[in-house]
């Protein structure tokens, strides 16, 4: 039987072969020649293109003709086909398609005016009301789980350490923003945006602004912060939407030299939107990197997956299997031998770390999520984990120690991991000097997982995993 991804993959190709006999769209030659400005919704909601853009989106759900670019669902199948989640050209990717998106609207529109907005949710944390109103006339209205995402946010993508640039570096930007609040914005407000059709959500388009705008923000904001020169093979070949519609990588560089456009606001945020905290309840401060002693919560009862290898590259030194996650924060606790625990602090010293059973010299750490499911209840989002790495004492407390927190996981991100077929697995560096000269005082290493609400999140079991462990990598990993 075929899956519905299957379903919408055949069909796309179908329909791609249609789409050849259209007009081919020219490629590489960008002609936007007048400089545009992507306001903030607040701001763009007052302009006459606010109009235009309920009418192109009328029109465009209107057209049930997924071929042709003036449909909502070619749009939706572009990102549902080719987008890149957790690997290189993340940003870059939707920076372009984003472009070729905003174009079409000015085509369908008719309004040559009409510029892509943005959301800034780190001043507005709360979905705009126009999103929000349910009458069946509103073509930016689509039921969701949640519609504020304060929980979602946070400032370490912006923290001065952050300078790196491309993923499989430490400290960078691309994967950190990424981690959140891109992917958790999906988790909480669910539904559709929990999934890889999110672009079927008038809101995805303004958040995708919004983390481009972040993307811009983070290169202006100086301080070391460096992107692979123009120069770098990084920005060589191109980015592909469909079989006719690709862009040059290195259009994509920045948004003034070739795509002509700017932001109302490039500034990195410096404030959490703490006042629109909903009341009444009391919400866990997020906190980021290594800057907090975290209660372990309770170890679930998993049995622990042993010590092995688990691929050419890479060696397992302890992990848990079976390991279900529901409303509650849990940990996965496992025995780790201190031989391998020292390994893993030669690794974070630099230098390379070997384990017995294995002759490779090993380079990086990372903890792996294998073999990933969601419930039922837990396939509409509307809720996440921090993912926490622990060195806990017997008493199952942090005993003075630092928790490090490699990333966020929900269905979003569990979606992503799985939409182009095979076991969806997903890997979380651990930055070198994280868990520097930290003791593995009782020989146990700890996965936790920090469950994460909004105002409206679901109860019961929402994600297995196969297995969670602690991995050696031989991949090499600059600072
Ligand atoms: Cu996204």
């Amino acid at each position: 039987m075929m899956t519905n991804q299957e379903m919408m993959r055949r069909r796309f190709l179908r329909d791609s072969v249609i789409a050849l006999a259209a007009p081919a769209i020219p490629m590489g030659a960008w002609a936007q020649t007048v400089l545009q400005k992507r306001q903030e919704w607040q701001s763009f909601k007052v302009t006459p293109q606010y109009g235009s853009l309920l009418t192109a989106i009328r029109r465009m759900k209107a057209n049930t003709n997924a071929a042709d670019p003036n449909s909502w669902a070619y749009w939706t199948n572009i990102h549902l086909n080719r987008c890149p989640h957790g690997v290189a050209y993340f940003y870059a990717w939707h920076r372009g398609y984003l472009c070729y998106f905003e174009r079409q609207l000015r085509i369908v529109s008719g309004d040559s005016k009409l510029v892509l907005p943005y959301w800034d949710y780190y001043s507005n944390a709360t979905l705009p009301a126009e999103f929000t109103n349910a009458s069946s006339t509103n073509p930016l209205y689509v039921p969701r789980v949640n519609t504020n995402v304060r929980q979602a946010l946070t400032l370490a993508p912006f923290a001065a350490t952050v300078t790196n640039f491309q993923r499989g570096l430490y400290n960078a930007f691309e994967p950190s923003l990424e981690g959140a609040p891109h992917n958790p914005v999906h988790d909480i407000i669910g539904n559709v945006m929990a999934t890889m059709n999110s672009p079927n959500d008038p809101i995805f388009w303004l958040h995708h602004a919004n983390v481009d705008r972040l993307w811009v923000a983070w290169v202006a904001a100086g301080g070391g912060r460096k992107m692979p020169a123009t120069t770098n093979s990084y920005w060589l070949g191109s980015h592909t939407y469909t079989s006719t519609l690709t862009m040059q990588r290195s259009s994509t560089y920045d948004t003034r030299t070739n795509l002509q456009y700017y932001y109302q606001n490039e500034f990195m945020p410096t404030t959490m939107p703490v006042a629109q905290l909903p009341r009444g309840e009391v919400h866990q401060v997020q906190a980021h990197g290594n800057e907090r002693l975290l209660p372990i919560p309770p170890a679930g009862p998993f049995k622990p997956g042993g010590r092995k290898p688990t691929g050419d590259t890479t060696f397992s030194i302890g992990g848990a299997l079976a390991v279900g996650l529901d409303q509650r924060s849990v940990s996965a606790q496992f025995p780790v031998l201190p031989e391998d625990w020292a390994a893993v602090q030669e690794i974070m010293r630099g230098n390379p770390g070997t384990v017995r059973g294995s002759a490779r010299k090993y380079r990086s750490v990372q903890v792996v999520l294998d073999n990933l499911e969601l419930t039922d209840e837990g396939m509409n989002g509307g809720y996440f984990y921090q993912v926490y790495l622990n060195t806990p004492s017997a008493d199952g407390t942090a005993n003075g120690q630092t928790s490090v927190l490699l990333g966020t996981l929900g269905a979003f991100q569990i979606n992503g991991a799985s939409h182009h077929g095979g076991p969806a697995r997903l890997s979380y560096t651990v930055a070198r000097g994280l868990v520097r000269n930290q003791d593995l005082r009782v020989g146990i290493a700890s996965i936790s997982f920090i469950r994460v609400d909004g105002d409206n999140s679901p109860r019961g079991a929402t994600i297995g995993i196969g297995e969670a462990r602690l991995e050696l990598s031989t991949e090499e990993k600059d600072s």
